[in-house]
């Protein structure tokens, strides 16, 4: 076996990838990846072995974030930009690894303080480099020993399926936590309890003597970490752009040459509104960027003009109707057919693609988009293939100022049940079920929204109740945190003891890791009987998936039909 990745819903025949990612990664970066996620377990057994404070750890947290990151699902096919993330990670793991030594005993530590960029000195403990587990003392320096090292290190390396499931989850959990706190940091927020738990976690998942229990526990953690980490992103959008408020995005083009940005960072569109503002070229929003539009602080910029496309698996089409530059600023690339669309992609942040060019941000975190700008000017206005509006924003504060409206409309009988239908979208046949559950669902029922998922019924006239949208879009996948805001506040409203006495019910759509980690956190926040689908991940072992199933009432989908008539059932 070349390789073997397991991580999204789009695994192949529902097991694994075992030759080429269907996502299009390729045997290279598969490898690469998992030498990067090996190197992070090192690092952080060094952390946790050698008692470093991670309030302290400053750009080896930073760097952290970013390794993870990169690694999810349609974030970054480039083996480059992975061999050179390797590189630093070593050479940080490293240089912690001396510090430790260095600070116990009559050494330089300022030294290492300085190479790190660290706030003050640290005390560590001694660490015995006999001690250490192997991912914290492996050498490699060419691209081919690197191959050959992670040859050794990748998911199977963890013979117990049970074992391997556990520590996969908590693994894959983490990288969307990680991802959710890079988009908070880049906007100056970040809490260190989230540095602390991710060495934590993952220095965790290099020690064979956790039981499963243990490990179990530890993906309950994940969970709560992960709803710190959406609270900051949620804290950081929100206190720089203002709270989301009901808006309507516009679906068709406008005349003039534009630029379409992608993904997830809220500051590198700012940065791209600040810089393309005053120069006739146009910016639309695509797939997971769509909720930027609800945020007041965008609203002043005339040239963000609307949302072109669908969720992220349509871009190959969409892509070369846009006709001008396309910024990823993270997830989910689909790597394209033709070099004419690759030399109009432009790739930031964690996020990278062979071909395109990428651009880094200066020392301040400012980015020269300068390039796609000029590109833009040289290029066709998009051509039209949809019009008309879809109706967003309705994040927590939108939906607590309508409260007394939808608790009026529960109580009168006129809503009867909300669905909880976020996470993502993917290419999948199987994912028709989720716009016909839309289309069928009573009349009396509204669906809570976030994430690409929504794509699968955003466009549908599915009406209103009494004023009240049946389809409720909070925003991106991390504003399902938003979803949970809006549930706790529901169960205070109608004074209950228990979230799953509310007649909520969800039917979660996932495809990558940031929908592990919202998974996870809504386990952690109580919720039973969450719907995962269209299938379970491949990552769970049968063992592991009878737990989520009997602690949890986790369970698949079935037919629409069947699926409606048993949610309306229930509560
Ligand atoms: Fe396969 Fe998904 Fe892994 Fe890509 S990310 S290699 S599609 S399991
Ligand atoms: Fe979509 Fe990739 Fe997950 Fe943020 S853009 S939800 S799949």
């Amino acid at each position: 076996m070349s390789m073997f990745c397991y991580q999204c819903q789009e695994a192949a025949k529902g097991k694994g990838c075992s030759v080429k990612g269907v996502c299009g990664k390729n045997e290279e970066v598969a490898k690469l990846q998992d030498l990067l996620i090996y190197t992070l377990k090192g690092v952080s057994e060094i952390v946790i072995k050698g008692k470093l404070n991670p309030a302290e750890l400053g750009d080896v947290n930073h760097e952290v974030l970013k390794s993870m990151f990169m690694t999810i699902t349609n974030a970054n096919f480039d083996a480059v930009a992975f061999e050179k993330e390797i590189k630093k990670m070593l050479t940080l793991r490293n240089n912690l690894r001396d510090m430790v030594d260095a600070a116990n005993k009559k050494g330089s530590p300022n030294f290492f303080q300085k190479l790190l960029g660290l706030k003050k000195e640290q005390s560590g403990k001694t660490i015995a480099v006999a001690d250490l587990h192997n991912a914290a003392k492996f050498e490699v320096s060419s691209k081919a020993e690197m191959l050959k090292k992670a040859a050794t290190v990748g998911v199977l390396a963890t013979e117990n399926e049970d074992v391997r499931s556990l520590r996969e989850l908590i693994i894959y959990g983490l990288k969307g936590l990680a991802a959710y706190a890079e988009h908070a940091l880049n906007l100056g927020k970040e809490d260190d309890t989230v540095y602390a738990f991710i060495y934590e976690a993952l220095a965790a998942t290099l020690n064979d003597t956790l039981s499963a229990d243990d490990l179990v526990a530890l993906t309950l953690k994940t969970g709560q970490f992960g709803v710190t980490a959406m609270a900051l992103l949620d804290e950081a959008n929100t206190s720089k752009y203002g709270h989301p408020e009901i808006t309507e995005v516009n679906i068709g083009v406008k005349k003039n040459p534009a630029i379409l940005i992608s993904g997830h960072d809220l500051t590198d569109l700012e940065q791209l509104l600040e810089q393309t503002k005053g120069t006739g070229i146009d910016v639309y929003t695509h797939s997971e960027m769509l909720p930027a539009h609800y945020y007041p602080g965008f609203k002043k910029y005339d040239n963000f003009v609307g949302n072109y496309g669908n969720a992220w698996w349509k871009q190959i089409e969409e892509f070369e109707s846009f006709n001008g530059p396309i910024l990823f600023t993270t997830n989910c690339i689909v790597p394209p057919k033709s070099d004419e669309v690759r030399s109009r992609i432009f790739t930031t942040g964690a996020s990278g693609h062979p071909g395109c060019v990428h651009i880094e941000a200066d020392a301040n975190g400012k980015k020269d988009f300068s390039k796609i700008i000029e590109l833009a000017k040289r290029l066709k206005a998009p051509t039209e293939i949809e019009t008309g509006k879809i109706v967003g924003g309705f994040a927590h504060e939108q939906v607590f100022a309508l409260a007394d409206k939808v608790v009026d409309a529960v109580k009168s009988g006129a809503i009867k049940k909300f669905f909880v239908m976020a996470g993502c979208d993917g290419r999948m046949k199987s994912r028709d079920y989720y716009t016909e559950f839309a289309q069928n669902i009573p009349a009396d029922t509204v669906i809570l929204t976030a994430g690409c998922a929504k794509y699968r019924y955003n466009k549908l006239q599915l009406g209103d109740i009494g004023g009240i949208p049946r389809v409720l879009d909070a925003g991106q996948c991390n504003d399902s945190y938003s979803l949970a805001l809006i549930a706790l506040k529901l169960k205070e409203v109608f004074e209950l003891n228990d979230i799953n006495d509310l007649p909520i019910a969800y039917n979660i759509a996932w495809y990558e890791q940031k929908a592990v980690i919202v998974l996870l956190a809504l386990l952690h926040l109580g919720v039973k009987n969450i719907h995962l689908g269209p299938t379970l991940p491949a990552f769970l072992s049968p063992n592991v998936a009878n737990v989520l199933i009997e602690t949890f009432g986790i369970a698949g989908i079935g037919t629409v039909d069947n699926d409606i008539a048993a949610f309306m059932d229930a509560v």
